[in-house]
């Protein structure tokens, strides 16, 4: 199907989703956020993707959930409608390695999809807030959450209450982002990370993105054991093998996902 709301591009094994509503500042309309949770569930699907890059443009990554949409509805309407809800949960279901690339705005929802993808890579000129506050409502999209556990207590508490804006600087500083780089250079970094990523093993990616994730599920001792067990059980596959071999021989590393 052809998607209207964002740009789906696909090279070299890196699928990369475009979000693609610039006069709205890719605000994140139901059809957006349906196409791209289908773009998502397709790319993971697609057995030449090995890693998935969502962004925005220059101006925005998202700027949130489209208010115009939203300022109508009734407490019903996003009630019975699961309002966002199944749309998360399919990009939350993907286990291939997703980067968000995000320059300018990530605000609100915006700034919750970039928290959905395993890691953010910022141009120097992006900015992240969960302003819904101001509009007398507050994060819905898992804000609160994955917020408080990137950067603590005390700053979600302030990015929050006061709907203030953090660049990017202050992001990487509070653990949001991973890195930061000059704006002109964003999709050249991000693409970089990306294709090293696909470089890797598929099934050590796919149990490294499960171990990082329970981390903030399980208490430390059943997360290491769960860590352990996803260890021990890649000595069952082909690639271990290979990429130890490797190592000994070396040379580089063939990985066949087996
Ligand atoms: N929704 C709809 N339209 C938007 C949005 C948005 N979130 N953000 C910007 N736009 C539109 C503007 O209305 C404007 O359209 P037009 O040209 O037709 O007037 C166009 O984009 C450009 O915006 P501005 O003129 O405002 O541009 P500025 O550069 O002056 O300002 C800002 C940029 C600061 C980003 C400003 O646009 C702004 O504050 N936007 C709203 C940010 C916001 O409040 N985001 C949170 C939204 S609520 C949310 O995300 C809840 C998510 C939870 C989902 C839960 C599901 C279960």
């Amino acid at each position: 199907m052809a998607f209207e709301t964002i740009v789906v591009e696909i090279s070299d094994h890196i699928a990369v989703l475009r979000l693609n509503r610039p006069k709205q500042l890719n605000a994140l309309s139901q059809q957006l956020l349906g196409e791209l949770a289908q773009a998502v569930g397709e790319a993971d699907a697609n057995d030449k993707v090995r890693c998935i890059v969502i962004t925005g443009n220059e101006k925005a990554f998202a700027a949130g959930a489209d208010i115009s949409e939203m300022a109508e509805q009734s407490f019903a309407d996003v009630y019975t409608k699961n309002f966002f809800v199944d749309e998360a949960a399919a990009i939350n279901r993907c286990r291939k390695p997703i980067i968000a690339a995000v320059a300018g705005y990530a605000l609100g929802g915006g700034c919750e999809l970039a928290m959905m993808c395993d890691f953010i890579i910022a141009a120097d000129t992006a900015k992240f807030g969960q302003p819904e506050i101001n509009l007398g409502v507050m994060a819905g999209m898992g804000g609160s959450q994955r917020l408080t556990r990137l950067v603590g207590k005390s700053k979600s508490m302030d990015m929050h209450l006061t709907g203030r804006f953090m660049d990017a600087e202050e992001a990487e500083r509070s653990g949001l982002v991973s890195r930061v780089v000059p704006a002109k250079k964003l999709m050249d970094e991000t693409m970089a990370a990306a294709d090293k990523i696909t470089e890797k093993s598929m099934i050590a990616a796919s149990a490294i993105k499960e171990a990082v994730d329970q981390a903030e599920e399980m208490s430390l001792s059943q997360g290491l054991i769960f860590e352990r067990r996803l260890f021990h059980s890649l000595f069952a596959t082909e690639d271990q093998s290979e990429g130890m071999a490797a190592f000994v021989e070396k040379r580089e590393a063939q990985f066949r996902d087996k």
